[in-house]
């Protein structure tokens, strides 16, 4: 069974604030939805909810991540699916999931490259794939729309597009996916921090999460805002992204 593990964690955020409230939220949401997926032809399998990880607000980032990372270490029992938070939380689920399940690539989706050096300290959710590349993992970041002071274009990954995603998955036996909720167009899912236009479509991570069949160890959304969630569509959508993870996490 698929384990989903919340981490209400949010420090970093430059801009607008709210992505710790996500899971609640998340779960929430999927009261008021079908567990039946059109885009799969089946059912959202059960799952077992191993509750939020918390840390004291007063830490600072490092410390509340080698908290999380102790915590995971503990929790992680198989393939699990993680509710963010703010994208830091990457710091200590992908590493731990690699002490637990060896090696994978790491797709990630997102409108940004997370790629700075330096962000309101090495710690942030602009510097996570930079981090993560320092510590040896092979990142592809795919559809990111902007390229901020500092950044590096990836080995891996296509701008303003999918371009070579088909060929990044294809060359990996195992793939975490990390999305974030902005790869979304804002016009359709505005409740993200720093939105930028010419986003995807949910169709678009429908056919992502179809060619990652039988290869996923684990996926995280991160970065939904329901603070901007004035209507509530975006808590629905996110409840319906974690049905369709969940589907693509099972086979
Ligand atoms: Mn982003």
């Amino acid at each position: 069974m698929i384990d989903v593990i919340g981490i209400p964690f949010e420090t970093s955020e430059n801009f607008l604030r709210g992505s710790a409230l996500a899971p609640a939220h998340i779960r929430w949401h999927l009261w008021g939805i079908d567990r039946y997926s059109p885009y799969f032809k089946e059912k959202m399998p059960e799952f077992s909810d191993l509750g939020d990880i918390w840390t004291d607000f007063d830490l600072d980032p490092e410390s509340r991540l080698n908290l999380i990372s102790e915590k995971l270490r503990e929790r992680i029992r198989g393939k699990t699916l993680f509710l963010g938070g703010d994208h830091t939380i990457s710091l200590a689920t992908i590493p731990v999931m690699r002490e637990k399940f060896g090696e994978f690539a790491v797709l990630h989706l997102d409108a940004h490259l997370d790629r700075w050096d330096n962000f309101g300290g090495r710690y942030s959710h602009a510097t996570v794939m930079r981090r993560l590349e320092e510590m040896g993992f092979t990142v592809g970041t795919f559809g990111y729309r902007t390229v901020g002071e500092g950044e590096y274009i990836p080995r891996f990954g296509c701008e303003l597009g999918l371009c070579g995603l088909k060929d990044f998955v294809e060359s990996f036996e195992k793939i975490y996916l990390s999305f974030d909720f902005d790869f979304f167009d804002p016009s359709f899912f505005p409740a993200v921090s720093n939105p930028e236009p010419m986003g995807f479509a949910f169709k678009d991570l429908i056919e992502i999460l179809k060619t990652l069949m039988g290869k996923l160890v684990g996926i995280e959304l991160v970065e939904y805002l329901p603070t901007l969630d004035h209507s509530l569509t975006c808590g629905t959508i996110s409840a319906i992204v974690f049905r369709e993870s969940l589907i693509a996490l099972h086979r």
